[in-house]
């Protein structure tokens, strides 16, 4: 073995990466679905649990950290983004996953989210959307529906409610995917692809939470409705749903998103997936569910330099060919001495 032969990292199964602690989360919670995935698929990533951070905010799914066996940082109410940026820029080479929730994330931590899609830092972001503060029993979230009824709006919510993957898009965001708590089959595939994106992968996970929102995603999770009502969008394929019997087209005389029936097999009219496309990514996002399907998957991908990266970069140049003297900055710009007549006795 010379220096350059590269150490295999030694594999792990997916108990490893599960805690001895109980989960505290109501039975049936989709949180636990969630968990299951993403224990499954670390195995698969490859990455060691010594050099994995899971960092979380405050509310139901912030509680992830402690039944992950990697280290962990549960912090406070939507800083998880400014906890997880201190940690990667002092260590890039740490795995970073955030889990937050819709209040975690972009209530309460609205601002630090936005902040960290746009500077692109190499973290991943796991959103947990149910639609309702779980963890401070049903009070509405910037993502519930107009008209929920919750303690803190009993005659109906009147607002317009905010869709998370679009907030990332205009946040300016490089990795925007979708899945949902039960989907066990995508949901390791979008995690992969969220990994190995070098910059802030976002990905919205519709979460069922059975005691305060319960089967609000139902028009396309049951699996009664899945096959009719979900569009799992693949870089290069057709955008095709109802077992390929339907597919989104866009009318170029209008400039929006139409949905075809098509003899199967016949993908003549129907968009082909770029995940590199923004404008695409954007239809898809904001086609409205129940005349479209729900476009799940990996709906947008293209990298650039993420942040740490850059800064680092940055730092290299500025202090290339310098030597680093200390006292000599101290003395620079303004300093002064306190002269022992300036001192009164007190
Ligand atoms: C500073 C502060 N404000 C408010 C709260 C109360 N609080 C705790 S969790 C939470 C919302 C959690 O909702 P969400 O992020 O959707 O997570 P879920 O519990 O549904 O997983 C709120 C408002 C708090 N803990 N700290
Ligand atoms: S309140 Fe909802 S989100 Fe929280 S643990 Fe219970 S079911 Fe899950």
């Amino acid at each position: 073995m010379n220096d350059m032969t590269p150490i295999p990292l030694p594999t792990t199964k997916p108990d490893d990466w599960a805690t001895d602690q109980e989960v505290r989360w109501c039975p049936g919670c989709g949180d636990y679905a969630i968990l299951k995935a993403v224990q499954r698929t670390m195995p698969d990533i490859g990455t060691a649990r010594e050099n994995t951070v899971f960092v979380s905010g405050i509310g139901c799914s912030s509680r992830f950290p402690y039944y992950m066996e990697t280290y962990g940082f549960h912090t406070i109410h939507g800083r998880a983004p400014a906890v997880a940026t201190g940690i990667k820029l002092a260590n890039p080479e740490l795995d970073v996953w955030i889990v937050t929730g819709d209040g975690d994330g972009l209530s309460i931590g609205g601002n630090h989210l936005l902040h960290l899609l746009r500077r692109n830092l190499d973290v991943q972001v796991l959103l947990f959307n149910n639609e309702i503060y779980g963890l401070t029993k049903g009070q509405y979230s910037p993502t519930s529906r107009t008209g929920t009824r919750s303690p803190t709006t009993p005659f109906g919510s009147v607002e317009r409610p905010l869709h998370p993957c679009a907030f990332a898009m205009g946040a300016g965001a490089r990795f925007v995917a979708r899945t949902i708590d039960t989907a066990q089959k995508n949901m390791p595939e979008v995690l992969k692809r969220a990994h190995a994106h070098k910059g802030t992968s976002f990905v919205e996970i519709f979460q069922n939470c059975i005691v305060y929102n319960a089967d609000v995603f139902a028009a396309f999770t049951e699996k009664k409705n899945a096959a009719d009502n979900q569009l799992w969008c693949v870089h290069g394929q057709p955008l095709l749903f109802a077992g390929g019997s339907k597919g989104l087209r866009l009318n170029s005389a209008t400039m929006e998103l139409e949905v075809v029936d098509i003899a199967v097999g016949d993908t003549a009219q129907v968009l082909i997936h770029d995940e590199t496309s923004r404008v695409q990514a954007q239809f898809l996002i904001d086609m409205p569910f129940g005349p479209f399907p729900m476009a799940l998957g990996v709906l947008y991908c293209d990298p650039v330099t993420s942040f740490e990266v850059a800064i680092e970069a940055q730092r290299e140049r500025v202090v290339a060919d310098k030597t680093a003297d200390f006292n000599a900055l101290l003395r620079k710009g303004q300093s002064w001495e306190v002269m022992a007549k300036e001192l009164r006795p007190v």
